[in-house]
């Protein structure tokens, strides 16, 4: 894909030379000084009761872990139900590229394996939606504000998958991704819920990362078409893939106040310099080249230089946008609308249980 072009097309339808050797985090790299200090549109924090709120902090200070039942300023509520509910939807709609391939897999084993991922999204989905739940909001308005467009998931998913190389690259580059920024919160996040839920899917998108760049490395050793299909994959997935991180530091208004609370330790340039410095050796291991003429190695940082991301595109995307937004959520509602019979039959159901229950502990 060229620079700045948002392409159309069918939404539907411990050596880091060793491709098959993963490691989630990098060892630290020195980042540009992120600059928090401007944030444009953070909303203010209501006022809070000054003791609690410095009880809060100094347990924020010491490391410890935020429970649901523990008190927290209602900032701080507010920032979590955002970031999981946000994550949760990326999750779910995340399912719909990949499955887009589930039918044409060129294999049994490729197809075993791609099922699996996407349930595995599946799960992730669904394991923080109930995080966000313990932070007092239903789901069910979580999910109707995704169906109805209100709520924003990664803009990474609005992008169409092209060709079956494109499902390798997006367990390379997004799950890789993913793992760089989600292992920071398994490791950090003072949302003791959101930080457990996080050990669990690291460990299974570690898994899905490593499926992606073998089926890639298996491509780039290919014919001459494997290997330029790898190539077209890696080219119009590069850029977009920077952008999950989220928009520079300077511009982001909600880092600022989710670092202070402990909710994210490193900002959106930091993990994106952390995966580009992951990411440049594996290309360089499998014979791909990244998109990017300014990619360069700085001695000086330890960090891999790179060009400037095209943040019209990415704010485009987020937008309403992108190549595929209004396939992924027309597919949501279609998925949401053909579910109705499973939730009504669950509720049923349980509310049979609940009779039976109740009637056993008259008859006792
Ligand atoms: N796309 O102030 P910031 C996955 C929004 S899971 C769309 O910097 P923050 C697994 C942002 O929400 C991928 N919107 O925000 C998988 C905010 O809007 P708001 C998801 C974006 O929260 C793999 C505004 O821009 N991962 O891939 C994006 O500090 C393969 C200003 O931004 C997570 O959610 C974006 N890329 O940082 C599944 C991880 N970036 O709410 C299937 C947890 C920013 O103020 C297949 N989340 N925005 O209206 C995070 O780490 C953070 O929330 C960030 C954003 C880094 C995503």
């Amino acid at each position: 894909m060229r620079r700045g072009i948002l392409v159309r097309g069918p939404c539907r339808p411990p050596n880091p030379l060793s491709p098959l050797d993963f490691r989630p985090e990098l060892p630290p790299v020195t980042p540009p000084a992120p600059q928090l200090v401007s944030t444009p549109t953070a909303p203010a924090a209501p006022a809070e009761d000054p003791v609690k709120l410095a009880e809060f902090e100094a347990r924020i200070a010491r490391g410890e872990s935020i429970e649901p039942k523990d008190w927290m300023p209602e900032r701080y509520r507010r920032q979590l139900v955002r970031m999981m509910s946000q994550h949760a939807h990326s999750e779910i709609v995340g399912m719909l590229p990949e499955g887009n391939w589930i039918t044409r897999a060129p294999s049994l084993r490729r197809k075993l394996s791609l099922l699996a991922k996407v349930q595995d999204e599946a799960g992730h989905g669904l394991y923080i939606y109930c995080g966000a739940e313990t932070l007092g909001v239903d789901r069910g308005e979580l999910v109707a504000d995704l169906l109805s467009g209100k709520a924003k998931y990664s803009s990474i998913f609005n992008y169409p998958t092209l060709t079956w190389a494109d499902v390798g690259v997006i367990g390379w580059f997004v799950d890789g991704a993913a793992i760089v920024n989600q292992t920071a919160l398994a490791k950090h996040c003072s949302y003791g819920p959101y930080k457990r839920a996080m050990v669990r899917v690291c460990k299974e998108e570690n898994f899905h990362k490593k499926q992606g760049f073998e089926s890639i490395a298996t491509l780039a050793a290919g014919t001459p078409e494997q290997r330029r299909m790898a190539q077209d994959a890696v080219d119009r997935w590069w850029w977009p893939s920077l952008m999950m991180f989220g928009p520079s530091d300077a511009d982001s208004p909600n880092s600022a106040e989710l670092m202070r609370w402990g909710i994210k330790k490193y900002s959106n340039d930091e993990l994106r310099q952390r995966f580009v410095n992951l990411t440049v050796p594996q290309a360089q291991a499998v014979g791909l080249t990244l998109p990017d003429p300014a990619l360069a190695y700085n001695p000086e940082t330890g960090n891999w230089d790179f060009g400037p991301i095209d943040w019209d595109e990415f704010w485009a995307v987020v937008k309403g946008d992108g190549p595929c937004n209004a396939d992924r959520l027309a597919a949501r509602n279609r998925a949401h609308d053909e579910g109705a019979w499973v939730r009504d039959a669950a509720t049923a159901h349980a509310a049979k249980q609940a009779g039976r229950a109740a009637g056993a502990a008259r008859a006792a």
